[in-house]
């Protein structure tokens, strides 16, 4: 399928899908927000794609937030509605069912950074610039900002960005946890790609259960965070996977996993 602002490349088990509007720095209207769920709900059924990378076109931007000239014209009604159909595209990509890699190029504002958070994995360009510059505007984060960062980096730090609205750069975002990896901007997709293919070689539902039992765990008390690991180590016992990873490991071999 061909979209506008869209750019998304299959190879073997890995996806890249590029957001191409550079002439505005790849800010997201309401036309790419929907192709972005086109492409990730394509993505999701797709049972050769085991990892899928989100970056942005050009060197100067990943996404530099939601589309000022389009959010302007925002009354009440339909900035509720746009926040809700924006969480909505987030929820589908941290749900995915399959890790999300977001390569950031360059500047992550507002509503680019609010995406980057609700990938499973961040690698920064060391040019990259990242923040919820939003209070600038008059508005605060819409698309999830306030409640992701805060459990990322901690209710302090979140508070300050949320605040200042002023960016930092890829380095201090490493150092409070923002991002996982910082790399010179002509390594980052050869990183990102090598990660992406080092997780698509694993068996894709232990894959999924981890990355549920870490995230789902998170939202609720300890002990029910054990108790949704310990079932969810239940249902990888019952996979051939496991009988495959078990059995490779003994006979001193790579195991060939089926996701199965
Ligand atoms: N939207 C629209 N156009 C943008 C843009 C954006 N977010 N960011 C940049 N552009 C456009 C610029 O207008 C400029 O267009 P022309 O003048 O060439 O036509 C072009 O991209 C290049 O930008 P600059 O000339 O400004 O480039 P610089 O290198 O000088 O500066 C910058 C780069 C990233 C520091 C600067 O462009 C900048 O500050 N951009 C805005 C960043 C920002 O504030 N982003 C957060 C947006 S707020 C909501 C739901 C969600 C949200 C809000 C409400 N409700 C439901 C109500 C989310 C809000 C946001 O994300």
């Amino acid at each position: 399928m061909e979209f506008e602002n869209v750019i998304l490349e299959k190879t073997d088990a890995v996806a890249i899908v590029r957001v191409n509007r550079p002439k505005v720095l790849n800010a997201l209207n309401r036309k790419t927000m929907e192709e972005l769920e086109c492409v990730f709900f394509e993505l999701k059924n797709d049972a050769q794609i085991k990892a899928v990378i989100l970056t942005g076109s050009g060197d100067k931007a990943f996404i530099a937030g939601a589309d000022i000239k389009e959010i302007s014209g925002y009354q009440a009604g339909n900035g509720t509605q746009f926040a809700h159909y924006g969480q909505s595209v987030l929820a589908l990509i941290e749900n995915l069912g399959k890790p999300v890699l977001a390569a950031i190029n360059g500047y992550a504002l507002g509503g680019g950074l609010e995406i980057a958070m609700a990938c499973h994995l961040r690698l920064a360009s060391a040019r990259a610039k990242m923040g919820q510059p939003e209070i600038n505007l008059g508005v605060i984060p819409g698309f999830g900002g306030t409640q992701r960062l805060a459990r990322l980096v901690g209710e302090g730090r979140a508070m300050e960005l949320v605040l200042s609205g002023d960016a930092i750069p890829a380095a201090e975002a490493l150092r409070i946890g923002l991002v996982n990896q910082v790399h010179p901007p002509e390594e980052l997709m050869d990183k990102a790609w090598a990660l992406a293919e080092k997780i698509a070689a694993k068996g894709g539902l232990a894959v999924r259960y981890a990355m549920e039992a870490v995230h789902h765990g998170l939202q609720g008390s300890l002990a029910e965070g054990l108790n949704l690991e310990a079932k969810l180590f239940g249902l990888c016992c019952a996979t051939e996977d496991k009988t495959e990873g078990t059995s490779a490991f003994l006979e001193k071999r790579n195991p060939a996993f089926k996701d199965r």
